[in-house]
């Protein structure tokens, strides 16, 4: 599976850094949403799930944490702990985030506003769609 990572550029100065995220521009989608998540409960892994059509940019703006990634036919855990850095998820891949930080904010960039129809949540559901997509 190959794993794309964006690094941004940092402007930092003085007084200290900022990342600046342009659609089209050092973002790959039109941004239709952005959500955040952070006080995340030690211990608790999230996601669960993929998206049939949904491309995403996750960066963990402070703190750290963990996503295992799944394509139906190989596993990838891959760290996000630097507020420059962003992993891009597009097309059917099992996601879950783990090991947060107590301090960790997890921020998505999305190429979609949120729409329940596009997750796959079932992961024999998951395995079923991988398998239609490489026979067709
Ligand atoms: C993903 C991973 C990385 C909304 O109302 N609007 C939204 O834009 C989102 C993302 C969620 N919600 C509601 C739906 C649920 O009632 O917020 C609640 C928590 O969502 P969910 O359980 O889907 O959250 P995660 O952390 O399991 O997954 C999220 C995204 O949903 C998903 O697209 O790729 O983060």
């Amino acid at each position: 599976m190959e794993i794309i990572k964006y690094t941004f550029d940092i402007h930092g100065d003085d007084r200290g850094q900022l990342v600046a995220l342009e659609e089209l521009k050092n973002v790959p989608f039109d941004v239709k949403r952005v959500y955040y998540m952070w006080d995340t409960v030690k211990g608790v892994r999230r996601g669960f799930h993929a998206h049939k059509e949904l491309k995403q940019i996750l960066i963990c703006v402070h703190g750290s944490c963990k996503i295992h990634l799944d394509d139906g036919r190989e596993t990838e855990e891959v760290l996000l702990n630097k507020a420059n850095e962003g992993l891009y998820i597009e097309g059917l891949i099992w996601r879950e985030m783990y090991d947060f930080s107590p301090d960790a904010v997890l921020m998505v960039l999305a190429s979609e506003y949120y729409d329940e129809a596009d997750y796959i949540r079932d992961y024999g559901e998951f395995r079923e769609a991988v398998n239609n997509t490489k026979g067709s």
